[in-house]
């Protein structure tokens, strides 16, 4: 660990935001405890750091990771004890599963009481043990900087993930002289040239190569490496589920995104004869149940983290490497000769694509998704950032909303209900200049909408849409195909959102026919406030391929 001889006398709570200056965090989220007072008091001092106290501590987790997403660094969380840390719990899963960065704090009981059932105490080794990548309680005050150095530096170096550390409140409260200890950058790793020329040579000799493009090269800030290595070597891209805006959609060789739907998308990759996954560690949903690659295609992968490498698939080429400079090394090698066939196959599937995500008209009594989508199209600047929760409305957002700009998209790949508030919220502290709107149905707003308290305290002014049908459609969807007219707990009798939007100090409104939104849309840009606009959908249009008719008689709704 790289230390200094340098000390300070101070408090553990202060060393802990001394610690967060040093490692550049300007935003941390938090619902205050008694267990971590010293903290809060040392934060009086961090001008440079914005202490946001959020309603609820699932909102502050997940507002903390999807701002590491859209920043790219990790998101700080700090809560207190048992119920604190159980309540934040969903943002570490969500870290988890999502590859973020994310370092949690938790203000632990006095360590005299530890193993005794203290009132609120929870050993975090076994609680977040099969969640994080590193659970940590901190016992001496002059142990904090190292500590946190090496949280941060874990929390994103390989393949990114949470880190928790537990901080003993009457270790947090005691002085000492303590160490100084200086961040550590990331150590990049150098692709082996062996390898760089063969997959070229692959990729050369291949018939229709695909890239399958994950958050990876979005945390390698790899975009234009991307574009150009596609471009060069005539490799059309696809994204990885919900990792929507990992390359420009309006690129022509832009062929769509992986999700649980079989589509275009999911064809291209079937009939590819060589797969390239950069950045990916081809997870449930990007290949079909882990039926993509299928064993007669090559697979060829790049990835920082070793453990990623051949998690699920057998890699012909499996090369550890920083994703940037595998690509700028590959960028070396001299274009192979244009492949018309190959141009042939890119174009045809680049036709659907776009068909593909191009609203068609579906009139309702109610407001068309359709509508609403293609109003958002055509409206909105390129650059706005689009959030969503977790629920069948997504799937329209998908489909529909072009992300051609970089983090114009954050969605939960572990698909948690209650994302769409905190994350709008998160991405737009990220991107402050940027019109961010929150996708959220009926049900996942309930969880964490009373962030929208925290948006108004704080002037962070997202526009929320509430997608009301009344139900949990999504899982209606699924009962509806597997136990045909039985619906079973999943319909709602619901606040009205509007009118919540107002009570919570944002511009509410409700939109009941189509020809209403795009006028509540522009209110909404203009409001200088949080809006929140609800819109009343039909449930029968289940899904943007299928109505709950169609689910019922047997049609897949995705
Ligand atoms: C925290 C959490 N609880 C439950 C689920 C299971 N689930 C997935 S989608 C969904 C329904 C979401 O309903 P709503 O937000 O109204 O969106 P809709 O499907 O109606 O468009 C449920 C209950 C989940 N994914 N996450
Ligand atoms: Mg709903």
């Amino acid at each position: 660990m790289p230390s200094t001889a340098k000390t300070r006398r101070m408090n553990g709570g202060h060393a802990v935001v001394d610690c967060l200056r040093n490692e550049g965090v300007r935003h941390v989220f938090n619902v205050p405890g008694e267990s971590f007072t010293s903290i809060l008091d040392g934060m009086r001092n961090a001008k440079e750091i914005q202490l946001i106290t959020n309603r609820h501590e699932g909102g502050a987790c997940l507002m903390a990771e999807a701002y590491a997403k859209a920043t790219r660094t990790p998101g700080v969380c700090v809560v207190t004890r048992g119920p604190g840390a159980t309540h934040a719990s969903i943002g570490i899963h969500c870290a988890r599963h999502d590859s973020t960065p994310l370092v949690l704090l938790v203000g632990q009981v006095e360590r005299a009481a530890r193993g005794r059932e203290a009132g609120q105490e929870i050993d975090y080794t076994h609680f977040f043990g099969s969640l994080a990548k590193w659970v940590i309680e901190v016992n001496d005050p002059c142990r904090v900087p190292a500590v946190l150095s090496r949280a941060f530096h874990l929390a994103r170096s390989g393949r990114p993930g949470p880190v928790v550390v537990s901080l003993p409140r009457d270790m947090l409260d005691e002085t000492a002289d303590i160490p100084l200890v200086e961040p550590y950058p990331i150590m990049r790793a150098n692709p082996e040239p062996a390898l760089i020329q063969e997959m070229v040579q692959r990729l050369g000799a291949a018939r229709t190569p695909i890239i399958v493009a994950g958050s990876g090269t979005e945390y390698a800030g790899a975009r234009q490496e991307l574009i150009a290595f596609s471009e060069k070597f005539q490799v059309p891209v696809v994204t990885t589920y919900r990792r929507l805006a990992a390359f420009p959609n309006d690129h022509t060789h832009y062929l769509g995104n992986l999700s649980s739907a079989r589509n275009h998308t999911r064809d291209a990759v079937a009939g590819a004869d060589l797969v390239l996954a950069i950045g990916t560690r081809l997870n449930q949903q990007t290949t079909a149940g882990w039926t993509l690659p299928h064993p007669d295609q090559t697979l060829i992968q790049i990835d920082p983290a070793q453990e990623v490498i051949g998690q699920n698939h057998r890699p012909a080429i499996g090369m550890v490497s920083d994703i940037k400079l595998a690509l700028v090394a590959a960028l070396e090698y001299p274009a192979p000769p244009p492949n018309p066939a190959r141009q042939g196959w890119i174009d045809e599937y680049r036709k659907v694509q776009q068909e593909w995500a191009t609203p068609p008209e579906r009139p309702t009594s109610k407001v068309s998704m359709e509508k609403v989508m293609l109003d958002m199209k055509t409206t909105l600047p390129r650059d706005t950032v689009h959030t969503v929760d977790a629920g069948n409305f997504a799937l329209w957002v998908h489909k529909y909303q072009e992300f051609s700009v970089p983090d114009t998209f954050f969605g939960p790949t572990v698909g948690c209900m209650g994302y769409g508030v905190p994350s709008a919220i998160g991405a737009k502290l990220a991107h402050p200049n940027r019109v961010a709107i929150a996708h959220c149905g009926d049900g996942g707003f309930l969880m964490t909408g009373q962030e929208m308290a925290t948006a108004a305290q704080y002037g962070i002014n997202i526009i929320t849409v509430v997608y009301n049908n009344s139900a949990l459609a999504t899982i209606r969807m699924h009962q509806e195909a597997q136990y045909p007219n039985r619906p079973s707990g999943t319909d709602f009798v619901n606040p009205d959102f509007a009118a919540l939007g107002t009570a919570y100090r944002a511009l509410g409104i409700q939109v009941t026919r189509d020809n209403e939104f795009l006028p509540a849309l522009k209110e909404a840009l203009k409001a200088n406030r949080p809006a929140l606009i609800e819109v009343m959908t039909e449930l029968e249009y289940i899904s943007p391929t299928a109505t709950l008719l169609q689910v019922t008689a047997g049609q897949p709704g995705r």
